[in-house]
């Protein structure tokens, strides 16, 4: 097995427990070092680079990936633990690693509650992209290791010696997972985002304010019919592709797929919400690139975009009409998927960040995990809504509290879209965000109505990001200023490898 990780990019793999003993290794490849063997060859292990770990730095990856998972999660035998799992993509530059975890619980007859547990695959830092390219092919591979190595477990650890062929398989697997990867491994990641829809449903408009928004814009040579751009945000670069929606477009994008739409990691799909005669042309239109989606075994995310839901006509009898109508087919088209749709204006820019912003975190495999620690924070502080946000304006990460979805009414049975529920708050916040940007201060303190936002600036390592929130009244700031440290604690690592 040894020699397997000398030519792979994955540099090791650790199980480890929570039992009675605390966080621990279990099965460790490749094997420790002892520590006067480390210091021995010091010298050597800097200079070519070599990745040999000690027991305690095993043990110091446990500590941080299972406190991480446990929080304050309390989990019996009676719960859905089996629902509770989670992968994230975890640093620890102390070893010049990046790890792409799993956690989940495993259920024994030697532990009274189901036993937590993490396994990491453990990279170089540099050949990160790996983990996040490939992230929904190795997904399946652990998940199918793990249905067989928990019985493997149900009566006790097992000897390593034992299990070790199970490890050896898996690293087999993903090993050849490496030698066709979908992407080049850089040392950055890179992504594809889509933007799909017929002529004139405002695919340009919207990526020009995205554009106008991120600084960095790279031009790039221009394929006949679609625009390629690039936009550096949170670490990764981000190619946009604007697919030109034309008839004879629409027909190559379809005949030559593979190029436009193959590797997509998100796909927007425009249809202008005003232009009522060209739905089922759109809806045609968008069969036929799932289609080629499904063909290719591609689970690109959508996320709708009605656009040109200017906030003047907005509310008239005939936009709320089209609004339903189109929602009821996209409903009738996407069964099994969720769906995510967000009405857009470039006359109110906030609309088209905001869903630019809820697609880009589609990409963090660290979002469930995100937000389940800010779900536990807010519920603990009683606040009606958090929200995350990166320098960029970018939400990372948000709660809403069933008071904060009450104040818009949304039927339970209807399907939550965001922006509708954050809309009223985000105008705001978005007029104040750019000034408080500018002011460099650390917190600010806004009254709404009859509630208040608070706004802080917080310090991950070395990026900024903001963290905000809506409370009823100003006193929930020592309550807030009482959990945050903890809550920060738990999540600065998963916002560090958000999506790069
Ligand atoms: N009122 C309004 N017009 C829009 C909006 N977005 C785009 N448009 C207009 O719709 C037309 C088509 O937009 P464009 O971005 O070129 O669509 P594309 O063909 O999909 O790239 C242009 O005249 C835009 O000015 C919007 O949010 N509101
Ligand atoms: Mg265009």
């Amino acid at each position: 097995m040894e020699e397997l990780f000398e030519y792979s990019v994955i540099k090791g793999l650790v199980f480890s427990t929570y039992d009675k003993l605390g966080p621990q290794p279990f099965y460790m490849f490749p094997e420790f070092i002892s520590e006067i063997e480390f210091k021995e060859y010091s010298a050597e292990i800097n200079e070519k680079n070599l990745f040999k770990l000690t027991l305690r730095d095993y043990t110091q990856i446990s500590i941080k990936n299972l406190s991480l998972f446990i929080s304050d999660r309390k989990i019996s035998i009676d719960d859905d633990f089996q629902k509770v799992q989670y992968f994230a993509i975890l640093p620890h530059p102390d070893f010049n690693a990046t790890s792409l975890t799993f956690f989940h619980y495993i259920r024994t007859n030697f532990t009274e509650s189901p036993l937590a547990t993490s396994f990491s695959i453990l990279v170089d830092e540099n050949s990160r992209s790996f983990l996040y390219n490939n992230i929904n092919r190795i997904k399946p591979l652990v998940l199918e290791f793990f249905t067989e190595f928990d019985i493997e477990l149900f009566n006790g650890y097992k000897k390593k010696e034992e299990i070790e062929p199970l490890f050896k398989n898996l690293l087999k697997k993903l090993i050849e997972i490496e030698k066709a990867p979908s992407t080049i491994i850089t040392s950055k990641r890179k992504m594809k985002i889509l933007f799909s829809g017929l002529d004139d449903s405002g695919k340009t408009s919207f990526l020009l304010s995205v554009d106008r928004k991120y600084s960095k814009l790279i031009g790039l040579k221009p394929t006949t019919g679609a625009k390629v751009n690039s936009i550096e945000a949170l670490g990764a670069t981000i190619f946009l592709w604007d697919l030109g929606g034309q008839l004879v477009y629409r027909k190559r994008y379809l005949s030559k797929a593979h190029i436009y739409l193959y590797e997509a990691d998100l796909l927007f799909y425009f249809i202008d919400i005003k232009n009522r005669d060209r739905f089922e042309e759109s809806i045609d239109y968008l069969l036929n690139i799932k289609k080629i989606l499904n063909e290719y075994n591609q689970q690109t995310p959508i996320i709708f975009i009605l656009s040109k839901g200017d906030s003047d006509i907005l509310n008239s009898d005939e936009i709320q009409e089209n609004v339903r109508i189109i929602k009821k087919k996209l409903r009738e088209i996407n069964l099994d998927d969720s769906l995510e749709i967000h009405i857009t204006s470039i006359f109110q820019i906030f609309t088209i960040l905001r869903a630019f912003s809820s697609g880009i975190s589609k990409l963090s495999p660290n979002r469930e995990i995100i937000n389940y620690n800010l779900k536990t924070f807010s519920m603990k502080t009683n606040v009606y809504l958090t929200l995350l946000l990166s320098t960029d304006g970018l939400v990372l990460a948000d709660f809403y509290s069933s008071e904060a979805k009450k104040l818009i009414e949304i039927p339970e049975s209807e399907l939550i879209n965001v922006f509708e529920i954050t809309a009223p708050q985000f105008a705001i916040i978005y007029k104040i965000f750019s000034k408080f940007k500018a002011l460099q201060k650390e917190e600010a303190i806004f009254k709404v109505a009859d509630s208040v936002i608070i706004f802080r600036k917080i310090n991950i390592t070395d990026n900024n990001m903001f963290i905000l929130f809506l409370v009823d009244d100003e006193s929930k700031e020592e309550l807030i200023d009482e959990q945050l440290d903890y809550f920060l604690d738990y999540t600065k690592d998963l916002l560090l490898r958000y999506i790069s």
